[in-house]
């Protein structure tokens, strides 16, 4: 008994001694927040209003997400009182910062800690020991998120948020120590130089901060998965000098995509009594691997398809404070979508996502945000390959990466355009940066994502990266559906050709999809649920059957916030798997299907839980509707109410069924199986069935919207799933319009329905985005009674005027309307009425042009007597 009681002691002292060797803690409570600019030292007599926030923050929360043009670019100041905790004599105190946007100046009591840090999304670390005093001490940080013509973003499809976004912490040391204030803030590199599934080699190179008396030690001790000791290694520190330790291990466990196998690296510092100074540990993946332009990504020594998506930092209502949990739920999301590759975009993201890559055996790539276009000037170039520096050496111990990514799209502003210093300059910025990766890492690729014809790039001189990544969006921005096979394998031959030797990963593909537009007639930007999961599945296809295409991401993993995006839903781009709050569209379902290897069955719809549609005929008590089931069984059951339908084979893992949808409740249950494992899915849909007739007595007219001047359905997600139908022509005895055509996208292009504005005074844009114009009227034939009729209209970007008279039933109802002159442009007006239905003539709403042309984007109609 007493023994045990004296072991348990010692362990714990032995614990407290084991953390005590380095002291962190997050400091992201409690900080006092002011936006706007401010005299440094703080006056004391100032009124400033200092509001109380919690890290991560940003101060772009709302003004990104509201109708006014712009958000707040300018400083930001966070100011906090602390006590330092006494760990150590002599001890060394540091911030670490995991990002801020995107200069930041640091100041304790009132003295200014080292140089502005400078760039968003890199972390860094200050030695803020010579400012401390015991007792309180005065922290205060400006961040400053300006245009700045010297830091890159310099452009992007994403907004530039700013405000101290991830966790800060503070680091206390002894004086001997790993280093922590350096570019990149890491004092271990740890790489694998040589591994077979007989022996692995390990290199570590560690920097220590020591005095110059003294005999000190490093000690590497390699853990295996559960924790056992397998390896220890110690080489003596001299001072002023890096620390180069190698060995090996034999039958090293594999890191894969299937197998994440993780080992652990500890790094001590120690003094010849084995006395520990300081502590870090990293993961240490084993793991060989090479891009074949051929043949594809081979990683210790098989062949394995990279398939996976983009990523940003981003978040509903929370910009790009997103909190860890947020961070690794993603991770979980993914890792439950099957995918095997991660493309870290646009810049480096959290500690959080790393280590989740790392576990989750997700091969990944990561990158500066060198997006659109070139800091030119030579400030520029230097902060940029700073940058750079930053993002290597702070990651470099995460066994998930395998390429360097130099940057984005950098030539979406055109260099041929923008002048021949610039050019120059941005041609010398690419250099540099390939150079800079080679310089700081040797195991891994260099690589660069471009948007335009390879031969452009080849042209300027950048195609200086061993691995080429291409963005495109056939199907979306330009060419059709169909031809997305076509155009891509002759993209990738291109691009072999010019060299054939630089394997090629399609780094970006999709299309938008606004949860609250369904159709049954998707077409190219109507941003339907349905067309993303066609165009997906159009991809998949062509990606799966071409080795050349050695990695594919999807764009995006989840909708995020771009303050001046105007599509469906305005400053969002949306075209996630998930919406930007997490939830799937039936797209992510397909990937679900297609790349898991475990029993899967999805009804891709099932969140689309309140349908509508017009009766068959004027006999039948249901309307058919197609329900898209993914799975990767051999086939599928489906059953409503009850009943079956029938089976169905997949055919890429996807089968459609007609569905008869009756008034009320409709079950849907699809039954499948997958290696012995019975699967089952189910989805309940209230379906409010509308009489082919609409005078028919056995199942009354009761109300009906219309989003006009579109195939699309539109679900009110905000206001009780209120549904919208999609647009059609009049029929006798039914409803719809009579004249005019659908409003079109101005680009040729683009070949869309419906324009891209951010329609004020809504949040329902796709029901104004989208009408009919010339319309001549609209037609419901309806029993007598009386109606409440709902109009809803806008002029959108239009440039002459537009006079109309609206009446029913040859009764004005509203006359001379001019939208622009009475309500501004791009703003959305509805306006209901009460019209009384007489002599059995149904509802007949006329639109006259007075001047230039009629136009309605919605009609909604419902019997109040
Ligand atoms: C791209 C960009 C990405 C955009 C995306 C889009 O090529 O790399 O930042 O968000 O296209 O949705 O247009
Ligand atoms: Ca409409």
């Amino acid at each position: 008994m007493k023994q045990i009681t004296l072991l348990l002691f010692f362990s714990f002292i032995y614990n407290i001694h084991a953390q005590q060797v380095r002291h962190i803690e997050t400091i992201n409570e409690s900080w006092s927040f002011y936006k706007g600019t401010l005299d440094f030292p703080f006056t004391t007599n100032n009124a400033t209003k200092w509001e109380q926030v919690t890290l991560p923050h940003s101060w772009n929360t709302k003004d990104i997400l509201d109708d006014e043009d712009g958000y707040y670019r300018g400083d930001g100041w966070y100011k906090k009182t602390m006590i330092i905790p006494q760990v150590f004599e002599d001890q060394q105190v540091f911030l670490l910062f995991e990002a801020a946007n995107q200069v930041a100046s640091l100041y304790v009591n009132n003295k200014k800690i080292g140089e502005d840090h400078i760039g968003g999304y890199t972390s860094f670390a200050k030695d803020v020991t010579s400012a401390l005093k015991t007792g309180e001490n005065e922290i205060a940080i400006k961040v400053n998120n300006s245009h700045n013509d010297e830091i890159v973003p310099q452009s992007a499809d994403f907004s530039f948020y700013g405000g101290i976004y991830r966790d800060i912490q503070l680091i206390i040391t002894k004086s001997v120590h790993f280093e922590v204030a350096n570019l990149g803030a890491n004092a271990i590199f740890v790489s694998t130089p040589k591994v077979s599934k007989q022996k692995a080699t390990v290199s570590v190179k560690s920097k220590v901060v020591r005095p110059k008396k003294g005999d000190y030690f490093i000690k590497q001790s390699l853990y295996d998965a559960k924790n056992n000791v397998i390896k220890v290694e110690k080489a003596k520190v001299p001072y002023g000098k890096d620390v180069d330790l190698d060995f090996s291990i034999v039958a090293p466990k594999l890191w894969s995509p299937e197998h994440p196998y993780l080992y652990k690296l500890v790094s001590e510092i120690v003094d010849k009594n084995d006395r520990v100074y300081d502590r870090i540990e990293n993961p240490v993946g084993f793991r060989w691997f090479n891009f074949d332009p051929q043949k594809g990504f081979f990683i210790n020594g098989k062949p394995t398809k990279l398939i996976g998506t983009n990523r940003h930092q981003d978040f509903l209502g929370k910009a790009n404070a997103v909190s860890d949990e947020i961070h690794r739920n993603d991770m979980r999301m993914l890792k439950d979508m099957g995918i095997n590759f991660l493309r870290i975009s646009h810049y480096p993201q959290d500690p959080a996502i790393l280590e989740m890559c790392n576990k989750y055996g997700f091969v990944s790539t990561l990158e500066i945000p060198f997006v659109n276009k070139a800091a030119a000037n030579e400030k520029g170039k230097q902060n940029t390959v700073n940058m750079l520096k930053e993002a290597i050496r702070f990651n470099y111990n995460n066994p998930a990466i395998v390429a360097w990514n130099l940057g984005n799209e950098t030539t979406m502003k055109d260099p041929v355009k923008l002048g021949k210093d610039y050019v120059n300059h941005f041609v010398e910025t690419h250099k540099a940066l390939a150079k800079t990766i080679k310089e700081e890492d040797e195991t891994r690729y260099s690589y660069s994502v471009f948007f335009r014809e390879p031969a452009y790039q080849d042209n300027l001189g950048i195609r200086v990266t061993d691995l080429v990544g291409y963005n495109k969006y056939y199907g979306w921005y330009l060419e059709e559906l169909e031809d997305i096979d076509k155009n891509l394998r002759s993209l990738v031959k291109r691009s072999l050709e010019l060299d054939p030797d630089k394997p090629f990963i399609l780094s970006e593909y999709g299309g938008g999809a606004d949860p609250r537009l369904r159709s049954y007639h998707p077409t190219r930007f109507d941003f339907s649920v349905e067309y993303q999961f066609l165009l997906h599945k159009a991809y998949l296809k062509t990606i799966l059957d071409m080795p050349e295409i050695v990695g594919a991401n999807v764009w995006n993993y989840s909708d995020f916030q771009v303050e001046h995006r105007k599509d469906a839903v305005p400053h969002i781009n949306n075209k996630g798997l998930v919406s930007a709050e997490r939830k799937k569209k039936d797209a992510y379902y397909l990937y679900q299907a297609v790349l898991n290897k475990t029993p899967f069955l999805a009804i891709t719809s099932k969140s689309w839980t309140k349908r509508s549609g017009v009766a068959d005929s004027k006999e039948d008590t249901f309307a058919t509707q197609p329900v898209t089931i993914v799975g990767n069984g051999k086939d599928v059951e489906v059953f409503l109410n009850g009943t079956s339908l029938g089976k169905k084979a997949f055919e890429f893992s996807a089968a459609t069924f007609d569905i008869p949808f009756v008034q009320g409740h409709n079950l849907i249950e699809a039954i499948s199986e997958k290696d012995g494992k019975l699967l089952k899915d189910v989805a309940f849909i209230d379906f409010n069935l509308i009489p082919k007739d609409l005078k028919i007595v056995t199942n009354k007219f009761e109300e009906i919207a219309i989003n006009v001047g579109s195939y699309c359905y539109f679900i009110e997600t905000d206001n009780m799933d209120y549904l919208w139908m999609p647009d059609k022509a009049y029929e006798k005895g039914g409803f719809g319009y009579v004249g005019g055509e659908f409003l079109k996208h101005p680009s040729e292009r683009r070949n869309a329905i419906g324009t891209d504005v951010s329609v004020k005074g809504t949040e329902n844009d796709p029901i104004y985005q989208t009408q009919r114009l010339g319309i001549e009227a609209y037609k419901f034939d309806v029993p007598n009674g009386t109606y409440e009729l709902s109009l809803l209209l806008a002029e959108l970007k239009t440039k002459d005027d537009n006079i109309m008279d609206i009446s029913v039933n040859s009764r004005p109802i509203w006359t001379n309307l001019n939208l622009k002159e009475a309500y501004g442009t791009d703003r959305g007006v509805t306006k209901r009425f009460l019209i009384t239905v007489e002599n059995d003539h149904g509802i007949t709403v006329d639109f006259k042009a007075k001047k230039g042309i009629t136009r309605l984007s919605g009609i909604k109609l419902r019997k109040v007597n």
